[in-house]
């Protein structure tokens, strides 16, 4: 297993819309292992393929207090089942150390594949409901920031851009 290096906003490939996944083989179980590593490691409590720079329609979580609920949506769908939104002060590996609220649909019914590629569906509310659209939004090139106002997400993109010379 290997820590995978996560992107970080404004890098343009964050903006690419990842395609289906459509082999179930052992490179995508190796890949969806690393992630595991690598989301735990970052103690995020999802992660979409794309922030890994790999534009494949595959997503993991782990919403659970005790980190032992691990959980893969592979080409993952949803329909908005309570149209009532719920705000969440959303965070983004991709965007480390920034907080905004969020509004999004409260209940959501969806539908995707596991590592086998059997197909599986399930109503999901709460965090798992705001945590699956944020990682399903990656998939999409699209951010938790896209939400907030031009001026609050060009501030983060400066201060992010200022830590990213900095540090490289
Ligand atoms: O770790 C994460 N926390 C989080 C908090 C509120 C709403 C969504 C998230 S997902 C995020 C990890 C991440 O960046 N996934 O793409
Ligand atoms: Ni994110």
């Amino acid at each position: 297993m290997a820590v995978l290096q996560i992107l970080e906003f404004p890098d343009p490939r964050l903006r690419k819309i990842a395609s289906g996944v459509t082999s179930f083989d052992s490179n995508l179980n190796h890949l969806i292992d690393d992630m595991f590593e690598t989301m735990y490691e970052a103690q995020g409590i999802g992660l979409a393929a794309t922030q890994v720079n790999v534009h494949k329609r595959l997503l993991i979580l782990d919403v659970s207090e005790n980190k032992d609920s691990p959980r893969v949506f592979i080409n993952p769908t949803f329909d908005i089942l309570d149209h009532e939104l719920s705000e969440y002060d959303e965070g983004c590996l991709s965007v480390p150390g920034f907080y905004e609220t969020v509004c999004r649909p409260r209940v959501i019914m969806v539908a995707a594949q596991d590592r086998d590629g059997a197909q599986f569906e399930f109503e999901a509310g709460g965090l798992l409901a705001t945590c699956l659209q944020h990682e399903i939004d990656h998939l999409e090139g699209k951010l938790f920031v896209d939400y907030i106002s031009t001026l609050k997400r060009n501030r983060i993109r400066s201060k992010l851009e200022k830590e990213q010379k900095n540090s490289a």
